[in-house]
């Protein structure tokens, strides 16, 4: 039997870790061999260069007058459903459970039972969408009828199962990095337009939105920069931005602290940093974490969430309870003040990063659920 599926991918192009994942996850399986649709609104942003086994299906949404809002839905599910039947697409692996794992169910009931759907659970789907009353069934619905679910920590398989009180099986398959991107960089050059030869420096990446509690990275280092001279680099975009670069100003930090928009060669500008920040509320996984982590940097972080299943607290970062800024600034500074712990923690970020995390252990992950869903073993 051809051991080369097909498989359709469907996640959010344009933001966030998810997206990246779903990208990173459908680029490895096409050079293993698998022919991979991504089928979305926009070309996911990480794509990259041709590869030819990778093909990008379009959905246009009807702009029919008497739509008051177009169903983007409805054409993501009519869109599935036809590449599925044209590609004859063995298995659609959904990201994110609303709209898309519904959008996968329609699409299977417009195609037949032999197409697979995987869904794989990020979060905000979970912990916040599913804690809304009147869009829990429908989210029930999509996990429960799905193939094979898989969430990317542990922690969110527990809050899946009791905020929807679910049942059913679903697989641990955690976040990876391609490490070919993700290795320490020389950013020497880079670092020196921001620090001088005796500061440190200090790093936050997200998009900037609540649960990120972007307000705590600036308490942190202001606490750190007190102690140790230090810069701040802050990356992303969001909505609370504009609050942080007032507070900045507010406390004085502006020559200190430097906010870089969007990125693309995230591994590049992670090289920089001699820890990374990441005091989030909620956080199903940390993929900056993961990032960080592959380039040899520490993170010094909230225990929200997945978080302890990535950063091993002590061993390649430090963790304490979400709005505990003073031990995150303590913490950090132990970091900063003894080279020979930043050492330490150093390589064992490298080791985790590689021996937890590698891309070819959690592809292969996926390729063995994929299997075992078309009753391929
Ligand atoms: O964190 C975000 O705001 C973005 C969101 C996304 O859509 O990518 O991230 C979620 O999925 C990532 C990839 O699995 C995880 O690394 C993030 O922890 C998760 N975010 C939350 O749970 C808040």
């Amino acid at each position: 039997m051809d051991p080369f599926l097909k498989i359709g991918i469907t996640c959010y192009p344009t933001l966030g870790g998810s997206g990246v994942v779903a990208t990173e996850l459908g680029k490895l399986l096409a050079e293993k061999g698998h022919e991979v649709h991504f089928i979305s609104h926009s070309v996911p942003f990480r794509l990259g260069s041709y590869h030819k086994n990778i093909f990008y299906h379009e959905v246009e949404v009807s702009d029919y007058y008497v739509f008051r809002y177009p169903p983007y839905d409805l054409s993501l599910a009519t869109k599935m459903a036809q590449v599925a039947k044209q590609q004859e697409l063995d298995i659609l692996h959904v990201h994110y459970a609303v709209p898309h794992a519904v959008c996968a169910f329609l699409a299977k009931q417009m195609v037949g039972d032999k197409l697979k759907i995987v869904t794989t659970l990020h979060g905000t789907d979970i912990t916040v969408l599913a804690q809304d009353e009147s869009l829990k069934d429908l989210i029930r619905l999509a996990i429960n009828e799905s193939d094979a679910v898989t969430s990317v920590s542990r922690d969110l398989m527990r809050e899946t199962r009791e905020v929807l009180d679910i049942s059913r099986d679903i697989e641990l398959t955690y976040n990876f990095v391609d490490e070919r991107v993700y290795y320490p960089r020389d950013a020497k050059s880079c670092r020196s337009e921001f620090a001088g030869p005796g500061e440190k420096v200090l790093m936050h990446i997200s998009n900037f939105r609540p649960v990120k509690r972007v307000s705590d990275v600036v308490d942190v280092f202001n606490m750190v920069n007190a102690e140790v001279p230090s810069k701040l680099l802050f990356v992303g975009e969001g909505p609370d931005l504009p609050k942080i670069q007032w507070k900045v100003k507010e406390l004085g930090l502006a020559d200190r602290v430097h906010f870089l928009g969007k990125q693309d060669d995230i591994a590049h500008v992670i090289s920089m940093a001699d820890v990374l920040l990441l005091p989030s509320e909620k956080e199903s996984f940390g993929l900056v974490a993961l990032e960080a982590m592959a380039c040899g940097i520490p993170t010094v972080g909230s225990m929200a969430g997945g978080i302890p299943e990535l950063v091993a607290h002590r061993e390649t970062g430090f963790l304490s309870p979400i709005g505990d800024t003073r031990q995150m600034a303590d913490d950090t500074l132990s970091l900063l003040k003894d080279e020979q712990l930043a050492h330490k923690f150093r390589e064992a970020c490298l080791a985790r990063a590689k021996n937890e995390f590698s891309s070819d252990l959690i592809t292969a992950q996926y390729e063995s659920i994929y299997y075992k869903v078309l009753g391929r073993k």
